[in-house]
């Protein structure tokens, strides 16, 4: 409820990408989502850039009559007609500039695939990407010119099939990998897995746990017992699901300077927080906080949460399957930017570890030790009338 009220972009991309599963131009699967606004104008751009133009001119040359070599269609016969009942090829390009950057709304053109009857009678698209992430279909997997919002860092196949008005299917299908780099900024992923339900990728099981991100002016309520305003659910200096996209740099439109939280996929096995480069030189670095909390684990006991954080195009630390129960707000680290790698004298990244929580007697930043958790934790601003988990069955564990 809480993504549908509060927070459009998360719901429509998380609509975007639709559910798993196999399909064939056959047998139609059933994630045909409507209502995304990554798709305005994206897909009637396609249709009129040069690209696609081309695209529809091999379309025609296709048909022409030229005579078919009467070998089975392969690569070799992109330029010519098909033979009468040869296999139709699934050809297609991936649009826009290069290198991508996340995260990125990939756009692709299948106009210039080839069939011996000339036209193309339904495309089905795969998507696999970089691991953990579900295979997954775009929002419109059955278009020649769908598109894929790749939040994740890392290499994304995507595979085409194609089936011809003569209803015969390519025997072959068509990939092509994509390499999705970080910005030159700040990209952080956390990605959670259950360890009771290996495969999260049926859909049957939906945890959900929220990345923070705040800035330096992020102050809220002391949940945490250490005597410091907590980051976490600061609006607008919080980015987290209810706050995904807020302006903190230039008031100038258009200067890309402002945080964005994105789903990956589904929006059902992890997030990534992107903050561009400042465009002007800081002199003094800006503290920001990574914090993980386990919202709503479904009735699971436990989740296993995993957070990267790249800074500059580096992945420079990784914190691996954290477990984490129910409203645990964990205090991943602090990232100091721009770092000494630019003007600061700052590591960029500063881990958090705790003898044990602040309101238990413990310290927090210590340079070893426990990550820094703190259990049962509940901003009251989104408490009881959201759908995160119930605070009156949580209690602090010894
Ligand atoms: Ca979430
Ligand atoms: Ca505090």
């Amino acid at each position: 409820m809480r993504r549908l009220t509060a927070v459009a972009g998360l719901t429509t991309l998380a609509a975007l990408l639709g559910a798993c599963g196999s399909a064939s131009p056959s047998e139609p699967s059933a994630t045909d989502v409507a209502g995304n606004p990554y798709d305005d104008g994206q897909v009637a751009d396609a249709h009129t850039d040069g690209a696609i133009q081309d695209a529809d001119a091999d379309i025609a040359d296709a048909g022409n009559g030229d005579a078919g070599n009467g070998e089975p269609a392969d690569a070799a016969d992109l330029g010519d007609a098909l033979a009468p009942g040869a296999c139709p090829i699934p050809v297609f390009e991936v649009l826009g500039s290069k290198p991508k950057t996340a995260p990125v709304v990939i756009n692709l053109s299948a106009l210039g695939s080839k069939s011996a009857t000339g036209t193309i009678a339904s495309y089905a698209w795969t998507v696999k990407g970089p691991a953990g992430m579900c295979p997954q279909y775009g929002e419109h997997p059955k278009l020649p010119t769908p598109s894929f919002t790749a939040a994740r860092v890392g290499d994304y196949e995507f595979c085409l099939e194609v089936v011809d008005s003569a209803r015969t299917k390519s025997c072959k299908n068509t990939c092509k990998t994509v390499t999705v780099s970080p910005n030159n900024g700040i990209h952080v992923e956390l990605t959670w897995q259950s360890p009771l339900v290996p495969d999260l990728c049926d859909g049957s099981f939906a945890m959900d746990l929220d990345l923070h991100f705040a800035h330096p002016l992020a102050l809220g309520p002391d949940i945490d017992c250490d005597k410091q305003p907590d980051p976490w659910f600061s609006n607008p200096f919080d980015v987290f699901w209810f706050n995904p996209k807020p302006k903190w740099g230039s008031p100038t439109p258009g200067t890309n300077d402002d945080p964005l939280l994105t789903p990956d996929a589904t929006g059902r096995h992890g997030e990534v927080l992107t903050l561009p480069p400042p465009p002007t030189i800081q002199t003094k670095p800006l503290v920001y906080r990574i914090g993980v909390h386990a919202w709503n684990l479904k009735g699971s006991q436990e989740a296993r949460a995993t957070v990267k954080t790249w800074v500059q195009g580096k992945l420079i630390h990784t914190a691996a399957a954290v477990p984490l129960h129910e409203l645990d707000m964990w205090n991943v680290g602090r990232v100091h930017w721009p770092s000494k790698t630019i003007n600061g004298k700052q590591v960029a990244m500063e881990p958090c570890h705790q003898s044990k929580a602040p309101c238990q007697g413990g310290k927090q930043w210590l340079a070893a030790g426990d990550r820094c958790i703190t259990q049962c934790y509940v901003n009251p601003a989104f408490a009881a009338t959201q759908s995160g988990g119930d605070p009156k069955k949580c209690k602090v564990k010894p």
